[in-house]
């Protein structure tokens, strides 16, 4: 049996992927650090796995390197999947110190912990295609220049540069997933598309009745999370490491986004929808799409869900949700 590892279980992919690798017979580690937080409503995500024998959540941060040595130490791990990271955007700007330190030096470590302790293992990296910032060229592709404009964007830059080094440099099996938006029902609430979809489906049901939001002009390639969790896997069972950008293809405004969700809800989104400077970055990514070619051909892997499809879903698992709760 195999034994993976994923830091950041407790986020949306890492959810995703552990009920992935549990079903194609995997033992799998799940990595959560320490939380005041009451355990259940973390693990929410998680509560499909969580009761399967294969599964095992340990504690350790990803700052912190003898936490991260441990899991080495008191387990043998052929696929070890780093998805853990301060993932927001716009709070890599208020908080750019515990960014950098997450998304830089926790990435570091796992690295570190691999090529001295289990240069076996094959690793994965959560780059992002927010690498591409303000490069104005579209499709982006393996190729693009990276321009990035946040916090969030440096951080990830340094990471995939890193992993680049060690793959390079020790011969660590070590690849990168350039990943586009991708999103569930899952998804963080703070995150645009959850953000409106729970909005709309609040409206609808009289909880709420305006949602506040920033850049309604930006574009995103939003696809659907549990297929992109397929591609992190699909990378480790390669002969050879190597990077990849996983999109759809297809980009489409936030405007866009909150019309078709305020539709599905019979909602007039110019009643509810309010726009502020207090939402907007102090630099924002315009346009994001993405060119899977390099992906199609070498994992075959190609993007299912459309973006219409990916809302509908967003949005019904949040009615069902509030109806549930009321
Ligand atoms: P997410 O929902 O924000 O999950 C992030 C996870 O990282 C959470 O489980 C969080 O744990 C954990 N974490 C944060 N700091 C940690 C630390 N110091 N030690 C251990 N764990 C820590 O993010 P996601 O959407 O699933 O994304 C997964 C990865 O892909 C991230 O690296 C993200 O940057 C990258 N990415 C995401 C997208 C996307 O569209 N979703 C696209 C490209 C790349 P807590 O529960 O304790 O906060
Ligand atoms: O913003 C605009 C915002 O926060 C999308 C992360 O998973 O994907 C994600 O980063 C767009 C931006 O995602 C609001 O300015 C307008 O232009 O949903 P988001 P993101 O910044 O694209 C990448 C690939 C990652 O790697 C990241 O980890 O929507 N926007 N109004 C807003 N965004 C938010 N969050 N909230 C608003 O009110």
């Amino acid at each position: 049996m195999k034994k993976a590892a994923i830091t950041g279980v407790t986020g949306q992919d890492g959810s995703w992927l552990a009920e992935l690798l549990l079903s194609k017979g995997y033992s799998v580690v799940g990595i959560m650090r320490r939380s005041a937080l009451d355990d259940r409503l973390r693990l929410e995500n998680l509560k499909n796995v969580i009761n399967n024998p294969n599964f095992k959540l340990v504690e350790a941060d990803v700052t912190d390197y003898f936490s991260i040595q441990n899991v080495f130490k008191t387990n043998k791990i052929d696929e070890f999947y780093n998805l853990a990271a301060q993932s927001h955007v716009g709070t890599s700007f208020t908080s750019p110190e515990t960014t950098l330190e997450i998304n830089v030096n926790g990435v570091l470590y796992c690295l570190e912990a691999i090529r001295s302790l289990s240069p076996k293992t094959r690793f994965y990296q959560a780059s992002t295609s927010e690498l591409f910032g303000d490069n104005s060229k579209a499709p982006q592709n393996e190729n693009t220049v990276f321009q990035p404009v946040s916090p969030y964007a440096c951080s990830k830059l340094c990471a995939h540069q890193l992993v680049i080094n060690y793959r390079k440099a020790y011969g660590l099996h070590a690849s990168c997933g350039i990943l586009f938006n991708h999103e569930s029902e899952r998804r963080g609430e703070k995150f645009i598309t959850r953000k409106i979809t729970k909005a709309a489906a609040r409206i609808k049901l009289g909880l709420q009745k305006q949602v506040v939001i920033g850049n309604t002009d930006a574009m995103r390639d939003w696809g659907y999370a549990p297929e992109y969790c397929e591609a992190m896997w699909m990378m480790l069972q390669q002969d050879k490491p190597d990077d990849y950008v996983i999109s759809t293809g297809e980009a489409h405004s936030v405007q866009e986004l909150v019309e078709y969700a305020f539709e599905l809800a019979g909602l007039k989104w110019c009643e509810h929808v309010q726009i502020s400077a207090n939402e907007m970055r102090p630099s924002d990514v315009p346009m994001l799409c993405g060119d899977a070619s390099k992906a199609k051909e070498k994992l075959g892997w190609e993007p299912k869900t459309k973006f219409k499809e990916l809302i509908k879903i967003m949005y019904e698992s949040d009615l069902k949700n509030e109806l549930e709760k009321m």
